[in-house]
């Protein structure tokens, strides 16, 4: 497969002003005819009189031009397109194919799932519907004609509003809709079904009525008031943050089990993978509320940053994906904590992203080449490309800010752009030069900064240094500088210190001047603070205010004065973890854990001190708490090393966990007892606080020897009134090593499955408990589950649950280097790559990360990881996983 590269885009030949489809559907296929009004582009370089459809794993019926149907001879068609010549100017299409939805495993245009019919169109899958020029900058006016059995596909739905209904000869009936917004048909949705819905009403603030349906298998409409809730909020928020109101007079969302990606927001007629709109407490994590309240205000804020406003070509994806994660990360920290909210968005950025980052598939957020741009809807496309919109939002302020992104939907509604499009709003608006900014849009990797101090006590001047370097990424090994904003404040004994700043007229932030944003422009740069009257302790980039890597040798003091007086929240955060990291690298460096030296034991008595002092600060919100109890996840210890030392890494943490456990073992006894057990659930802020807190001292106490955790945790699980409880327990049964554990472990596992077993999302939480074990045997296990009847090897949700929580969340079975299972999980995994490969090439792409970071271990596994990767190649690839194999073995 060859690379398509973003230096070829060239504009369409022909515009599609209006597209009329109708879709039969009939049991054993489906007859799409599709009615193109084209037009040929002005703004197209040469006069080209030639129009390339793309169409894949279609039936061609017939094709009409301008009502004269066309021989064979008149087109060409292969595999991927057809293809006309010596066009008029003005003309019409009349294409008729058929598609067999019902063995559409791909989960890509229109498919089956539990005998609903539904689309997935981005990003290329309405090529897989009907012949069309695929691409988001051809944007059309759609109308859309559906027939099917009345009986069985009772709901008939598509983009826009319905315009006419009724029945017709056979048992059938028909429903037309219209959409008059005009889009790409990566926008394009249909659902068939026999689906029930609970409804609401919003009133924009101009005063229209919109009616918001949700629509859901009927055992299910028990599951969508806090997406109902979300989706209000979300307009609500919208309309006050960015003066956006919504444009159609119904909003829908669909909720399907079979999907690949969270949901997707095509116009008026949202599609969610069940996991990210239904919730209610009993079957529900914290984690799960969060998830829909977040993806339901992702995929709303996409009718203007997406919908409204399209991206050009799809190395524009960030344009979308980038501002509107910016945009729901922002919703979900005016809804809960700001702070908390941040410290999740950064763990994830600096676990996931950085490691794509440092990976073979590293990439720009505007990247400049792709073999299939499903492998590109990435961390780095959304999570960075966020980050890039958060340092904008920082360089102007918040006025300025607005004033941007108000320009840039004006100037650009109903058009399809670019990330310098977006990029020049902000410049115009604000009057900056955002020229060198743009780097961080096409050079991939993350940047280093070298932060070096020094105090000078007779001048009362404090200098602060900072470095900047990139490492090479495959396609771009020479970086030049990033500008890169430093939020930074000062603190003295008695708190922050106010700053002044010498030959740098920029504004402090704050109005007390205690916090400053610094902009790095040069690979080397010194600010001077004047009249400093103590030695100061650092603390930078607060607020994470770049997506970099900070180094600065601070002294163990100095992370413990961050950690307890910082005024910024992140920054407390971020020293905890830094405190904790050094001990772990100390336990790491340790022969044996039986006995350990000296001075780790001064860094750990250091460590549990600070702790103690954080369980006791009454004015830190018990979520904050709960974070900075939490040790660096493996994963994230396993991103910072050159070498993963999988077993030290895990050893180390389970170690200190223990350690943390004994010495604070008071406090947290204090904090489970505390709590109460009977408190209604609430999916607020503080509900999800508490219940953190309280189980991370779970957590804790049942590393003690002491069977009475255990019978707690049992406990725990039997009395849950919610799932975010019953997992906490039910997990540390799971993971505990001791042999009333694993009895009680078994009861639960077995008590759960028989109460849960009707609910599908319910269940992938039992594959998933099972599939984190730590303890040996996992993947024994794991394959026994795979033949269990309520495993679907076709269901992305099941699988990510099953083998991908094996593969990716579960580093000590997955690695495994002892004889009887050396280098198992890799086969099990590749074994299922290649399994995958045909079925659903975007998923089996998906799964493959783990294997593709084979670099980063020692030789052992690096000979057996590759060897795998190898043998992979060895298939007869889809584009998606030959792209991913190949670029890794590179
Ligand atoms: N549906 C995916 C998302 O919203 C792709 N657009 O991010
Ligand atoms: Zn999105």
């Amino acid at each position: 497969p060859q690379p398509i590269l973003l230096a070829n885009y060239t504009v369409p030949s022909y515009l599609v002003l209006k597209t009329d489809l109708t879709f039969d559907l009939h049991d054993d296929q489906t007859r799409v005819t599709a009615l193109l009004t084209l037009q040929r582009n002005p703004q197209a370089v040469t006069d080209v009189d030639s129009l390339v459809l793309h169409g894949s794993e279609l039936e061609l019926e017939s094709i009409a031009l301008d009502d004269r149907v066309l021989t064979a001879a008149e087109y060409q068609v292969d595999g991927e397109s057809l293809t006309l010549t010596g066009l008029p100017s003005q003309l019409t299409l009349r294409i008729v194919t058929r598609i067999k939805p019902h063995l559409n495993t791909s989960l890509e245009g229109l498919y089956q799932s539990r005998g609903l019919y539904c689309t997935q169109c981005e990003a290329e899958g309405f090529r897989k519907i009907t012949y069309y020029p695929d691409r988001p900058d051809v944007m059309s006016e759609f109308t859309t004609r559906i027939t099917a059995d009345r009986q069985r596909y009772p709901v008939l739905l598509s983009n826009g509003n319905l315009v006419e209904q009724g029945e017709l000869d056979g048992g059938r009936h028909f429903a037309v809709w219209h959409d008059p917004f005009k889009k790409p048909a990566y926008l394009f949705a249909l659902v068939a079904g026999d689906l029930s819905f609970i409804e609401n009403h919003f009133v924009t603030r101009s005063g229209r009525d919109v009616t918001l349906r949700i629509y859901v298998e009927a055992k299910d409409l028990d599951k969508c008031d806090h997406a109902m809730d979300s989706l209000k909020n979300s307009m609500h928020w919208d309309e006050e943050v960015y003066g956006r109101e919504y444009d159609l007079d119904i909003f829908m969302i669909v909720a399907v089990d079979d999907f690949n990606m969270g949901a997707m927001e095509n116009k008026g007629l949202n599609i969610f993978n069940t996991s990210c709109v239904l919730a209610k407490p009993e079957t529900t994590t914290d984690v799960g509320f969060q998830r829909v309240e977040a993806v339901v205000a992702h995929e709303y804020f996409h009718n203007w940053s997406g919908n409204r406003v399209t991206c050009r070509d799809w190395f524009q994806l960030s344009l979308k994906e980038g501002f509107t994660v910016y945009r729901d990360a922002e919703f979900s920290a005016d809804m809960g904590s700001r702070t908390v909210k941040r410290i999740e968005d950064v763990a994830l950025l600096r676990t996931l992203q950085f490691a794509e980052d440092g990976g073979p598939m590293a990439h720009a957020v505007r990247p400049a080449s792709y073999i299939e741009i499903s492998n590109f809807y990435t961390l780095t496309i959304y999570e960075k490309g966020a980050e890039l919109v958060r340092m904008l939002a920082t360089l102007l302020g918040p006025e300025k800010f607005r004033e941007g992104s108000d320009l840039y939907f004006d100037r650009h509604d109903g058009q399809a752009v670019t990330t310098d499009d977006f990029v020049q709003a902000m410049a115009d608006v604000s009057g900056r030069d955002l020229g060198q900014f743009k780097r961080w849009y096409s050079q991939a990797g993350t940047p280093r900064i070298e932060v070096s101090d020094h105090y000078d006590e007779d001048a009362l001047e404090y200098s602060l240094t900072f470095r900047q370097s990139c490492p090479p990424t495959p396609e771009n090994t020479n970086k030049q500088p990033f500008h890169i904003p430093v939020k930074t404040g000062l603190l003295g004994t008695a708190g922050d210190l106010p700053l002044r700043l010498k030959d740098h007229p920029v504004d402090t932030e704050t109005s007390d001047n205690t916090s400053i944003v610094l902009e790095l422009t040069e690979a080397e740069q010194t600010f001077v603070f004047q009249q400093v009257h103590e030695k100061p302790v650092p603390s930078v980039l607060r607020g994470f205010s770049a997506p970099v890597k900070l180094h600065y040798s601070w002294q163990r003091e100095d992370l413990i004065t961050l950690m307890s007086r910082d005024s910024d929240g992140f920054n407390r955060w971020e020293a905890s973890q830094q405190l904790a990291l050094r001990v772990l690298h100390d336990l790491m460096q340790e022969a044996s854990l039986a006995t350990v030296s000296a001075a780790t034991e001064e860094a750990i008595a250091a460590l549990i001190d600070a702790l103690q002092s954080v369980v006791q600060d009454e004015t830190l919100d018990p979520a904050m708490v709960a974070y900075m109890l939490t040790l660096p996840t493996e994963a994230y210890i396993s991103e910072l090393a050159t070498v993963i030392d999988v077993d030290a890494i895990h050893q180390a943490r389970q170690y200190l966990q223990g350690r943390i456990a004994h010495a604070l073992k008071s406090a947290f006894v204090s904090i489970y007892q505390r709590y109460d057990h009977q408190q209604a659930y609430r999916a607020d802020a503080r509900g999800i606080a508490d219940r953190s807190l309280k189980n991370t001292a779970l957590h804790y106490l049942s590393l003690l020897d002491d069977e009475s955790w255990i019978e707690t945790c049992y406990e725990q699980y039997r009395a849950a009134s919610n799932m975010t409880d019953a997992m906490a327990a039910l997990t540390r049964l799971v993971n505990t090593d001791n042999p009333l554990a694993a009895t009680l472990a078994e009861n639960a596992l077995d008590n759960f499955y028989q109460r849960w077993q009707q609910e599908p999302l319910v269940v992938n939480q039992w594959f998933s408990v099972q599939a984190g074990c730590n303890l040996p045997d996992t993947l024994a296990q794991v394959k026994k589950l795979q033949k269990h009847p309520a495993f679907d090897s076709r269901n992305p949700n099941k699988i990510r649950a099953l083998i991908g929580v094996f593969c990716n969340n579960n580093a000590v079975n997955f690695h495994r280097l002892d004889e009887q299972q050396q280098g198992q999980g890799y086969r099990f995994l590749a074994d299922e790559i290649i399994r995958l490969n045909k079925q659903n090439p975007q998923i089996a792409a998906r799964l493959l990360t783990p294997l593709t970071k084979w670099r980063k271990y020692d030789e052992t596994r690096q000979q057996l990881m590759k060897a795998e990767l190898q043998r992979i190649l060895q298939e007869e690839l889809s584009r998606d996983v030959y792209e991913v194999v190949s670029k890794s073995l590179a």
